[in-house]
């Protein structure tokens, strides 16, 4: 809690030094000291809000600590497994889109077993691997991740930064070139390592997670120029940012309160892309939902006229996308406030979509971004009546 006012006073400081600067020279001196006009003098002790975004925690909260038990696995990878593009009518050799990928999944305490899937309004999905096992708490809980890197075929260091969540420096994951031994964010392969994360009023939403560790990359096949460095090269300028999550390094996190509306079916669904500079083995860019490309290679969401449905969407990579639902439209509750059908997001950006069903069909979900149609994020949306 001290850390918490800390952070809390330094933030309510930092904003009055940028009230002065904003003011001017005169105004700046007027605050300073020598002639205070009424408006200064509020300014210095006028309840700034005290409590930052680290300061609320509903007083109905569980205070649980959520334990999870998550291993790095690496594993060959075909984004598309029925070889098609359903919407162009193109179709695909496995080896044009097969790559080796690194994924976050759950597993039964000291990483025993895989836990099984979970599709459910409070389950963690798939748990395939891309995305990670959806991690879910409340506010005023504590999460615990048990991490293990088993990247057996990379062999690189890897992490887990949280979004959204109260952390300090060494439960932060994220890796840094000027600090390159700070705990917690480069786990060596075979390595373990704990992160507690904090829920507070301010966590509720959904929110990612995401290896942010060494910089690396992906040698070229045997007989083609080497492009770049490896862990043992970094340095390199064709060192790839955060690599980790473009091969599947990324979950969604998601915190409720009291307030969080029950819903029927719960979709999330995780947009990223992987790029022929960087995994070399791809034939062709591609744009991902939860690690497929093309119909029938991303999910299928399915619901009931009468349900109450939320998408829990989430990006990751260097591109903008804009979500778009056939037949429905929901109201925004970011940026332009009112009814859409079509909503943007961009990397570590997230979108909550909520709506009561109301209209049968098979539809489709895509980005409308054309290149991302092109490289696969394209999915079905069946309602049935
Ligand atoms: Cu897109």
């Amino acid at each position: 809690m001290s850390a918490d006012r800390e952070r809390g006073a330094a933030g309510d400081g930092g904003r009055r030094s940028a009230i002065r600067i904003l003011l001017g020279g005169g105004a700046a001196a007027a605050v300073a000291g020598r002639v205070q006009p009424a408006w200064a003098a509020q300014a210095d002790t006028a309840p700034w809000p005290r409590r930052g975004p680290s300061a609320a925690v509903a007083s109905s909260s569980t205070g649980r600590v959520r334990e999870f038990w998550i291993q790095a696995d690496s594993f060959e990878h075909n984004a598309v497994p029925n070889g098609y593009d359903g919407m162009m009518g193109r179709r695909f050799s496995p080896d044009q889109t097969t790559f080796w990928a690194i994924g976050f999944r759950a597993y039964t305490p000291s990483w025993g077993r895989p836990l099984d899937a979970d599709l459910g309004t409070d389950g963690i999905g798939t748990n395939a691997g891309i995305p990670g096992p959806v991690l879910r708490a409340e506010v005023g809980d504590t999460i615990r991740v048990h991490f293990r890197n088993n990247d057996e075929h990379y062999r690189w260091p890897h992490s887990i930064h949280p979004h959204g969540v109260q952390y300090d420096r060494d439960n932060d994951g994220g890796w840094l070139a000027d600090d390159p031994r700070h705990p917690g964010t480069a786990i060596p392969f075979g390595g373990t390592y704990t992160y507690t994360w904090h829920c507070q009023g301010s966590s509720v939403g959904t929110w990612l997670y995401h290896d942010h560790s060494v910089p690396q990359a992906i040698p070229a096949p045997a007989g083609a120029a080497s492009k770049g460095g490896t862990a043992d090269t970094m340095g390199s300028a064709e060192a790839v940012m955060e690599i980790g999550a473009e091969l599947g390094m990324l979950g969604i996190l998601v915190v409720t309160d009291e307030n969080t509306p029950p819903v029927d079916r719960e979709f999330t669904l995780f947009l990223h892309d992987a790029y022929t500079d960087d995994v070399p083995s791809l034939a062709q860019d591609l744009d991902m939902f939860n690690g497929g490309a093309f119909l029938d290679n991303t999910p299928t969401f399915t619901a009931r006229v009468g349900d109450r449905v939320r998408w829990r969407i989430a990006a990751l990579g260097k591109e903008f996308h804009v979500f778009h639902i056939h037949g429905h439209r929901w109201e925004s509750n970011q940026g332009y406030q009112g009814w859409v059908d079509s909503q943007i997001l961009g990397p570590s950006t997230t979108l909550t979509v909520e709506y009561t069903e109301d209209n049968p069909g098979d539809w489709i979900y895509h980005c409308h971004v054309t290149d991302h149609m092109t490289g696969g994020m394209v999915g079905r949306y069946r309602v049935h009546p």
